[in-house]
């Protein structure tokens, strides 16, 4: 197995490569932010490498992370498949791979040592659970998708499909992807709002970016987000948790992005050759009208 830098060189620092996805949201730049952070701290050399979104550019950063012989490597993957192959490629090198935040579809679990992120499914039945308990006789949602084939948008989607599913009042009338971005947010609103008018009753947007837009679009059709039209979210960042305390936003559900710590702590365990959880999951919280403004001063995102 891969020998520790400090069996190389007593001095050398921990050189890490990340594959980061892009920076298409908040939830991500503070992702981005806490790796970044955590290894200054700890004098971790680290490689970044920012995907723009696009898989084949974090597979071009994962093969010269390999060539640049890393101790470790770190992908949070943009899209579920098609990743075997150069998971192979860094696995024959010897170099540990974990993968962060959004899982991966393999044919081989060995081909990553861990997997670090939140539970997407019970992140968007909580969503569904606390609609069903508050929708107040509204029924009909528009859902406004994260990336597509995004394990965060796949088990989203799911999860409150099947929640829903069990509430037979509640009927998604419109899906779009907005690809978790708060101008695509907007956009795809305002197009749902010509297309459907007064019938939008509720918003479900994969992410609080993307809720944030539809809400510009919902003001600017002269309506009331929150009230006029309820609005459920995912990630928690502090711009949503304001939000739900304005009463813009009805929920927003916490997605934590700051793996840092845990990154790095989980990469020195793999690197001692000790074992590690293969998958590890956040606890994470709901923020609706009763807890928004006292959770706001601790939010760290
Ligand atoms: O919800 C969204 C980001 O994969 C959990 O990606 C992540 C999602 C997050 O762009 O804001």
């Amino acid at each position: 197995s891969k020998s520790t830098p400090a069996a190389d060189d007593a001095t050398a620092p921990l050189k890490v490569g990340f594959a980061q996805t892009g920076a298409e949201s908040a939830w991500r730049t503070a992702n981005t932010n806490s790796l970044r952070n955590e290894a200054a701290k700890r004098g971790i050399d680290l490689k970044f490498a920012d995907g723009q979104s696009k898989q084949e550019n974090q597979i071009r950063a994962v093969r010269s992370f390999i060539a640049q012989d890393v101790d470790a490597i770190v992908i949070a993957p943009i899209v579920e498949t098609g990743w075997d192959p150069v998971l192979r490629e860094a696995q024959r090198a010897n170099i540990p791979v974990i993968i962060m935040d959004r899982s991966v579809q393999t044919e081989d679990e060995s081909l990553y040592v861990a997997f670090i992120g939140s539970d997407f499914y019970e992140e968007g039945r909580m969503a569904a659970d606390w609609l069903a308990a508050h929708a107040g006789g509204r029924t009909k949602i528009v859902e406004l998708q994260g990336e597509p084939g995004s394990a965060a948008a796949n088990e989203r989607r799911k999860a409150f499909a099947d929640a829903i599913a069990k509430h037979p009042e509640f009927k998604i009338i419109d899906s779009q992807t907005g690809n978790f971005r708060r101008a695509e947010g907007k956009t795809v609103m305002e197009a749902m709002l010509k297309t459907h008018g007064n019938d939008i009753e509720i918003v479900y947007a994969h992410n609080d970016d993307m809720a944030l837009g539809a809400i510009q679009a919902i003001e600017e059709a002269g309506k009331t987000p929150g009230k006029d039209i309820l609005i459920v979210s995912i990630d928690a960042i502090k711009e949503a948790v304001q939000a739900v305390a304005d009463g813009r936003i009805n929920c927003t559900v916490e997605c934590n992005p700051l793996f840092g710590p845990k990154i790095y702590d989980t990469i020195e365990q793999v690197l001692a050759g000790q074992p590690v959880e293969k998958k590890m999951y956040n606890q994470d919280e709901l923020f609706d009208a009763t807890n928004a403004a006292a959770a706001l001063p601790s939010r760290q995102y």
